[in-house]
Parts: C-alpha cells; structure tokens; sequence
C-alpha cells in the first residue's frame, strides 16, 4: 500500500461579499459553534480556535450541541445572535435547516463564518474552510482498492446523516472512484445517523448478508468506531479491511491494533485557526478569501509513526 497520500489544502482567490447588516468593525467577540460537544475532531478545532483568538485579542465564546443534531444547535445559534457577536463561526449540522437563522445573523450584522460543513446556500457565509470531502471519498475509495489487493468482493459506504455536507460529499466521491474498480461491488450506501451502535448494526447485518464483503468505508469518526467494533466481533478485522476517516486518539488506536487499515485525517486545528483569521478579516471589512481547503492524508499502520501531528486531540 502507498503508504503518504496527501492533498495539500489551497484556496480559491475569490473573496467573500461581507454584505448583510451592519458590523461594528471593533467588536472583539467571536462565537464558535461546532457541530458535537467532547467529539475529538471539533475538540481539535476548538482548541486551536481559542488560541488563534486570545493571540488576537479576541473574545471567543465556543458551544456545541450534545449531539449532531439541527434543532439543538438552531437554538444555541438564536442564543448567540442576541449577544451579538462581531462573527459566528460555525459548523452547520444540515446544510439547509440552519440556513434561515444564518441568514438572520447576516441581516443582524453577524458575520458568518462556516467550518467543516456547509450550507447549500452559498450566499450567507463570507468564508469556507473544509477539507476537499469530495477527493477525500475518492482517496478512501483508492486506498480501500489497493488494500483489497485486486480481490474481487463486495464493498459498503456508510454514510452518517443525511443533509451533512461532509460526509454527503465523501461518500459521493468514495462511490465514483469505486466504480473504476470492477472487482469491488459497491452495496447501496448506508446511514447511521452519526450513532457508533448503528454503524456496527449495519455492518453485521452486511457481512451476514454478503459473505464476499471485502471492504467498508466509514465516512466519519463515530460511523468507523462502530464499524470497527462490529468487525472485530464478528472476528473478522483484517480480512474486510475497514477505511476510516477522521483521527480520534480510539480511530489511531484501532489502527496500531489492526482493527481499521487506514484513517483519512484531516486538518481540524487549521480550520479553526484559521476560521478565526476569516472572522476577524470580516468583522475589520477587509478582503475575505471565500473557499478554503485544508490538508487531508491517507495513514496506514506503516506511516503512522510519522503522522502522528494528524492526530486528533481530545482535550485542550
Ligand atoms: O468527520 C468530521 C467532520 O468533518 C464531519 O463533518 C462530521 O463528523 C466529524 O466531526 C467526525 O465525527
């Protein structure tokens, strides 16, 4: 297996429309909104966020819902309009359902910054920052065929809640790039609704259904923990090899002790380092680089060692 496969992250050039209600151009207060509370990418994404913030001089008020879930995060995000914030910086958890209290943000002179997800509407934030989901299904789905080493079989994406934007993209990547493969059988895609113990239902249900599964995508960290669990008790890890993405300090374990093959990691700290940078630009008026990718690399048991600063944190 190549072992390095890095997509370095780059940006548009295009700049944002910081249109919408007035901002004050010297509010120093931030609000952060992430899409779970305790979930090791967002605590990665949190934490570089907070220190990007105080090296600025800004006040940073960061909240997640309990669960990825619309209507909890919704109403945290009504809260934070009324303190009126300078920014949200924000990881929606529907690409459509957050789209009305955003915009009434813009209209409240709160400029939205969108991390990691996105709403479908590109009109209301003034940034983006992200991984390239899309190419991240794609590298999956290339890592998982090298893998599988031209073994001919069955393979099942799982998918976590329908309307992420993340995941949705990764899983339609993962799904084109498998195509190229004529020995993998790709299963209709399945969502777990972000649930680890759904993720493991599902693919004990698939191995016993299809007694040729050579492969599992998870496209995320909850969706590849279950999954894990479920190969493991089904004592087959390392025969169906399992593409994870997402690097929480349990996803690297299970890739030391060979229950997942491979991790695609993301750049959580990047995007909150510099979801802050986008925030501040906007609330000073000043030119706002619209689209931003950031890193993402295939790891293997044999490049872990290396790539140990992908790794995700749980606590500052
Ligand atoms: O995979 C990340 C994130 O990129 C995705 O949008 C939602 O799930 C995670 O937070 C991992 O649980």
């Amino acid at each position: 297996v190549a072992s390095v496969l890095l997509l370095a992250g780059c940006g548009s050039g295009q700049i944002g429309d910081t249109g919408g209600g007035q901002t004050d151009p010297n509010n120093r207060n931030l609000a952060l909104l992430t899409g779970m509370r305790g979930e090791p990418f967002y605590v990665s994404m949190e934490c570089a966020a907070k220190q990007q913030a105080a090296a600025a001089g800004y006040n940073i008020n960061a909240q997640a819902p309990e669960k990825f879930e619309q209507a909890e995060q919704s109403q945290m995000l009504t809260g934070i309009i009324g303190t009126r914030p300078g920014a949200v910086i924000i990881a929606p958890t529907d690409d459509k359902a957050l789209a009305a209290p955003l915009q009434q943000a813009k209209n409240n002179g709160v400029q939205v910054v969108e991390v990691d997800t996105a709403l479908e509407d590109r009109s209301i934030a003034v940034a983006s920052l992200s991984s390239d989901n899309y190419a991240g299904g794609k590298l999956a789905a290339q890592t998982l065929a090298q893998l599988t080493g031209g073994k001919p079989g069955a393979v099942l994406a799982l998918n976590t809640k329908a309307g992420t934007s993340t995941t949705d993209e990764r899983a339609k990547g993962f799904e084109e790039e498998i195509a190229k493969h004529p020995n993998l059988r790709l299963l209709p895609t399945q969502y777990t609704e972000n649930e680890p113990a759904t993720a493991a239902q599902i693919v004990s249900a698939t191995l016993a259904a299809n007694p040729d599964l050579v492969g599992v995508f998870a496209t995320n960290l909850n969706t590849g923990e279950g999954a894990g669990t479920a190969l493991a008790n089904a004592g087959r890890s390392g025969q169906v090899q399992l593409v994870g993405f997402d690097a929480s300090p349990k996803q690297v374990e299970d890739l030391r002790n060979g229950r997942v093959q491979a991790l695609i990691a993301q750049d959580p700290a990047a995007i909150g380092r510099e979801g802050v940078d986008r925030a501040i630009a906007a609330i000073k008026g000043q030119p706002v680089e619209r689209e931003t990718r950031t890193n993402m690399i295939a790891i293997t048991k044999d490049n872990m060692q290396a790539q140990s600063q992908y790794f995700y944190k749980s606590e500052c």
